[in-house]
C-alpha cells in the first residue's frame, strides 16, 4: 500500500491526496510537521535528501519526492495524463510553470501569513512576492480565456498541480476578483468526480 508523508495544509501534499482519491488508490497518511524541522531529521533526509514533503512510499518501499513528479508517476497510463505527445509536454509546461512562477510566490506568502505566523518577520518579502504572484495569476487567466483546461481538452494533472495553491490563494490574502476565467476553472475542477477538499 502507498504511504504518504505529508503536512496536511500543504498544497503540494494535497495535489497527491487529490489524485490518489480520484484514482481510487488506497493510501496511508503520515503527518510531518514542516513548521518544526521534522523534515530535516536524519531519518527524514534518508527518504528525501531535499528535506521536504510530500514523499510517497511506493509499494516496493522506494521513496518518491517532488509533488509534480509524484503526480506524473501516479497518472501515467490513466486519463489524468493527456493522450498526445504534445499535450503531455503541455502538461509538463504548466507543471514547471507552477513550480517556478506560481508556487514559490503564492504558496510561500500563504504559508507565512496563514500557517507559520511570519507576516511581520517576512513583511518585505511578502511585499516583493505579491506582484510576482499576481503575474502568475495573470498568465493563468490568459491561458484559460476561451479554454476549459490547461493541457489537452480535459482535466489533467496540470490542472491538479495549479489548483492546489490557486484555490487557497485567499489564505495568502490574494484577491481573485479580477480573474473570472480562473474562478470559473476552480469551479470546474471542484466538480470533477471523486474530488476531495484540501481539508479532508
Ligand atoms: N518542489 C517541492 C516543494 C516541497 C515543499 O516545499 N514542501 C514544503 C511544504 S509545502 C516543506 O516540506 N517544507 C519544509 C522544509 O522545507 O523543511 C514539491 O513540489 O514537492
Amino acid at each position: 500500500v502507498f504511504k504518504l508523508y505529508e503536512y496536511p495544509p500543504s498544497g503540494n501534499c494535497y495535489k497527491v491526496r487529490l489524485l490518489l482519491n480520484q484514482l481510487d488508490i488506497p493510501f496511508e497518511r503520515i503527518t510531518v510537521d514542516t513548521q518544526s524541522g521534522a523534515t530535516r531529521t536524519p531519518e527524514f533526509l534518508e527518504l528525501n535528501p531535499n528535506g521536504r514533503v510530500p514523499v510517497l512510499i511506493l509499494p516496493d518501499g522506494s521513496a518518491l519526492a517532488e509533488s509534480n513528479a509524484i503526480l506524473w508517476y501516479l497518472a501515467e497510463d490513466t486519463p489524468f495524463v493527456p493522450d498526445s505527445k504534445v499535450d503531455r509536454a503541455r502538461a509538463l509546461e504548466w507543471m514547471f510553470f507552477e513550480q517556478y512562477s506560481h508556487e514559490p510566490y503564492i504558496a510561500t506568502v500563504r504559508n507565512w501569513i496563514a500557517y507559520a505566523n511570519k507576516r511581520e518577520e517576512f513583511a518585505d518579502r511578502i511585499r516583493e512576492f505579491r506582484p510576482k504572484a499576481y503575474a502568475a495569476l495573470g498568465v493563468m487567466e490568459r491561458r484559460l480565456a476561451g479554454r476549459d483546461w490547461f493541457a489537452g481538452n480535459r482535466y489533467s494533472i496540470a490542472d491538479i498541480a495549479l489548483y492546489a495553491y490557486t484555490h487557497v490563494a485567499g489564505e495568502g490574502e490574494f484577491d481573485l476578483g479580477d480573474y473570472s476565467a480562473i474562478r470559473a476553472w476552480l469551479v470546474r475542477v471542484a466538480e470533477q468526480p471523486r474530488h476531495v477538499p484540501i481539508t479532508a
